[in-house]
């Protein structure tokens, strides 16, 4: 495909078609990944997310600025996850307004993606588009994205490193983040540190980290990678080092005025060189691979299944299940068979 030739020449024009078709889910989209998937693998992920307002895209732009004052010959992307809520609708606006500044610089490309129905989902779309920039040779990627849901928390966790954004809280127990995605962050931010309370959040998001990591322990291939399997060690294999955890810092920013960024850039290139020395760098990449696949084998699936399936046996099977004349399961297993033997015209030959 010329468009893949032009735009690994850096073409920006070509890149962004690419991206519009990826985005777009065509099948020229799709052979266009096919074709770039071998020169993928370099970029960095970065993702950020936190709650609406925390001031992630400001911290995204400092961080992408401060990345390319550090390496002038870095090529930077930033895709923006828009999660079209009602929340945010005014907010992206802005995000162009302010991403102006960087908008000038030839080596950095922002893209924005709507959430609305892209095939195998929101995070399966930001891979592909990951993938693309990875292909065309930016060696940072930063996702933002809000961290509302799940589907965040699947976004970020395709990261290589995910940055987790809070604010002063009202007190401890009104904290905007959640538990759960304290567990998936690399690294912690408290940004708006202009604001009071600052201190305290970050001493109690510290604390957090520390009860955590004493309990499960959250080293990078144990909480981020639950699924990786490791290999049992053979019999008479000397027994390997116990790799380093990584304790998730906590900074402080203020990222409109950029205090605070280069050391959040620091500490970004500190998880890197963790990641490579310990392995975990290859064993991240596997973890998203192996989820892109999952993710898109889920999806296949169930479109499969919704092309072949009549609407009208699901509603009949549902409403059997409605007047408890048959089981959620029941339903289900009959559903999944209905689309497996056959009855269905597709299937019978
Ligand atoms: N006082 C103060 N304001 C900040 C800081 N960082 C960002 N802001 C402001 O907070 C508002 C929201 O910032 P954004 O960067 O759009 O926040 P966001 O998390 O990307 O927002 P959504 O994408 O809508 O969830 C803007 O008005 C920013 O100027 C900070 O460190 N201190
Ligand atoms: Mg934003």
């Amino acid at each position: 495909m010329a468009l893949i030739d032009d735009m690994r020449k850096g073409s920006r024009l070509a890149l962004s078609r690419v991206l519009t078709l990826v985005e777009n889910a065509s099948p020229t989209g799709q052979a266009a990944l096919n074709q770039l998937f071998p020169y993928t693998g370099k970029a960095h992920k970065i993702g950020i997310t936190g709650p609406p307002g925390s001031g992630k895209s400001t911290l995204v732009n400092k961080l992408a600025h401060q990345l390319r004052l550090n390496e002038p010959a870095a090529k930077v992307a930033i895709i923006a996850v828009d999660p079209t809520s009602p929340f945010t609708g005014g907010a992206i606006l802005g995000d162009r307004v302010r991403m102006l500044a960087l908008q000038n610089d030839p080596m950095v490309f922002i893209r924005s993606m709507a959430s609305r129905g892209a095939l195998g989902g929101l995070a399966t779309a930001t891979q592909a588009l990951s993938q693309v920039f990875d292909a065309a040779g930016y060696d940072y990627i930063l996702i933002e994205t809000v961290g509302a849901g799940q589907s965040e928390v699947d976004i970020v966790n395709l990261a290589h490193t995910t940055i987790v954004v809070d604010v002063p809280g009202l007190g401890d127990d009104i904290q905007s983040i959640k538990a759960g995605i304290l567990e998936i962050a690399d690294i912690l931010v408290v940004n708006k540190a202009d604001h009071p309370g600052a201190d305290q959040s970050t001493r109690y998001l510290r604390s957090m980290i520390r009860m955590g990591h004493r309990t499960s322990s959250p080293s990078y291939g144990k909480h981020a990678l639950k699924e990786w399997q490791e290999p049992e060690p053979k019999e008479n294999e000397p027994e390997k080092e116990l790799e380093p955890d990584w304790l998730p810092p906590v900074m402080k920013t203020i990222a409109t005025d950029g205090t605070g960024i280069m050391e959040v850039v620091e500490k970004i290139q500190n998880h890197r060189s963790w990641l490579e020395k310990t392995g975990n760098w290859e064993k991240k990449d596997a973890f998203i691979l192996r989820e892109v696949v999952k993710k898109m084998v889920t999806a296949s699936l169930v479109s499969k299944f919704e092309a072949e399936v009549p609407e009208d046996e699901i509603e009949r099977l549902l409403s059997d299940v409605n007047r408890r004349k048959v089981s959620p399961s029941e339903a289900a297993t009959q559903l999944v068979a209905y689309n497996r033997t056959g009855i269905n015209p597709h299937l019978s030959e």
